[in-house]
């Protein structure tokens, strides 16, 4: 895949300036702090009212601060009579900015940081590929993993010519769909429906009190509208048009498990993709691969949570762009969280994650006293290993989706390592790249 070279990056349009805050500058400062005294190259926005000598007071004021400007940006403000301005400079230290800024709105009428970091880390010139409208995504539908590949060869379907004939007919289809057509309908078999049924029954017994809020008022909405039912496995076009219109959120078929960059890249589009095919009927009840049961029942009733639509497409937001090592933590912050997360609600700990949701076995085990609980933290969380294939030792218990969301965002900014920042058009369904270099 191409590199995207960032000299062709966009300059920000004025309207992303209002997304930055100081107090999110100052994280990127202990970065810097931490790895040598570089200087600061800071670039801050300001509004001025369009008179004789507006600008020259800003110029003297930055002239008694002793600061030497590197560019000077105007462009005229939607409101007339005013015009905006966006300069760089050099600074020691957030102490000098924060004393920079204070001065400086004495005689501006709006101020703002944009960003700020060390140069060494702005000296990086290239970022790995990575989309910008959703029908990039087209690139990642045969980029799959092997079939069995990560799994133990005691895989219950491993061994079942039939089953895997079954998989392979399923997964072809998700290979050739393109953005923008109705999703693939999949013709279920008796086994399969029968398969799904067991599932179906035995959890739906256990969220009355193993499951979170959000999860229990979702369920009979999916019921009612997308044929979510014992004997029926709702199709991903009727669930797809039911996230959309409660979330944004849409469903993209998928072969198997994509690599983690590109699976993760696509939660920053609110697009979340989806296995079609069911596990192995002689093991309903727990199986270490993501399959339709997982998908419908552990996923989709999350995404039409609107602040867990928010927290997900965070991290989403994160990984574009982002380098192997933080894909890397990243990935292990979503397995604690959409995964395997639990939170507390009331006097209670319930279920959001997943893989707890769709799985009758780890459900259970998760709320009991066995495994080890600790309060989420992205930090502790993306340091953290776990196994893939048995029930986890350990979970993260979240306060709440909002938090979350926030604390992804600060762990984004504090760890993270990028030289631009992305924010989501959500009416074009495109991201935009503010380059921060
Ligand atoms: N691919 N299709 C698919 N489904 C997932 O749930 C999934 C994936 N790839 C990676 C992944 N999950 C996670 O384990 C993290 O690496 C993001
Ligand atoms: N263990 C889960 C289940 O049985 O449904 C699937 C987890 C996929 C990550
Ligand atoms: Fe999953």
């Amino acid at each position: 895949r191409p590199l995207l070279s960032l000299p062709i990056l966009p300059r920000p349009p004025a309207v992303l300036t209002s997304r930055f805050h100081s107090s999110q500058a100052a994280a990127l400062h202990d970065v810097n702090r931490a790895s040598g005294s570089a200087p600061l190259r800071t670039t801050i926005y300001f509004k001025i009212v369009d008179k004789v000598g507006s600008l020259d007071t800003v110029l003297s004021e930055l002239r008694k601060l002793n600061v030497s400007l590197s560019r000077i940006e105007s462009r005229p403000c939607r409101t007339k009579g005013f015009y905006d301005f966006f300069v760089d400079f050099g600074a020691r230290d957030e102490a000098q900015i924060d004393n920079i800024c204070e001065q400086l709105r004495e005689v501006v009428l709006e101020l703002q940081v944009v960003s700020s970091g060390s140069t060494d880390l702005v000296a990086m010139q290239t970022v790995p590929w990575f989309p910008r409208k959703k029908s990039d995504m087209d690139t990642f539908a045969d980029k799959v993993m092997e079939y069995g590949e990560e799994l133990d060869a005691d895989h219950p379907g491993f061994k079942d010519p039939a089953y895997r004939e079954r998989r392979a007919q399923i997964t072809e289809i998700a290979k050739t769909y393109r953005y923008g057509s109705p999703l693939p309908h999949i013709e279920y078999t008796p086994q399969e429906i029968e398969t799904w049924g067991i599932v179906y029954n035995q959890l739906t017994s256990l969220y009355k009190t193993h499951a979170c809020r959000e999860h229990r008022y979702v369920l009979p909405l999916l019921e009612h509208n997308c044929g979510y039912h014992p004997n029926n496995i709702p199709q991903l076009e009727d669930v797809s048009r039911f996230l959309k219109e409660s979330t944004g959120w849409t469903l993209r078929p998928v072969m198997g498990l994509l690599s983690s960059r590109d699976f993760l890249n696509a939660l920053a589009f609110r697009v979340f993709h989806s296995t079609q095919y069911i596990r192995h009927h002689s093991k309903p009840l727990y199986t270490p691969e993501p399959d339709v049961c997982h998908e419908l029942l552990g996923h989709v009733p999350l995404y039409a949570d609107p602040d867990f639509a928010d927290f997900s497409q965070e991290i989403g937001l994160a990984s574009l762009g982002a380098s192997d090592e933080d894909i890397e933590k990243l990935a292990t912050i979503y397995w604690f969280t959409v995964e395997f997360g639990l939170c507390r609600q009331g006097k209670e700990i319930k279920a959001y994650g997943a893989g707890l949701l769709s799985s009758f076995g780890e459900l259970e085990y998760a709320l009991s006293s066995k495994p080890q609980k600790v309060p989420f933290d992205p930090h502790k969380a993306a340091n953290t290993t776990y196994p893939i294939t048995e029930y986890q030792p350990l979970y993260f218990v979240a306060e709440s989706f909002k938090d979350m969301k926030e604390q992804v965002r600060e762990y984004a900014l504090k760890y993270m390592r990028r030289p631009f920042v992305v924010r989501y058009n959500a009416l074009t369904e495109t991201v935009e790249l503010l380059d921060t270099r």
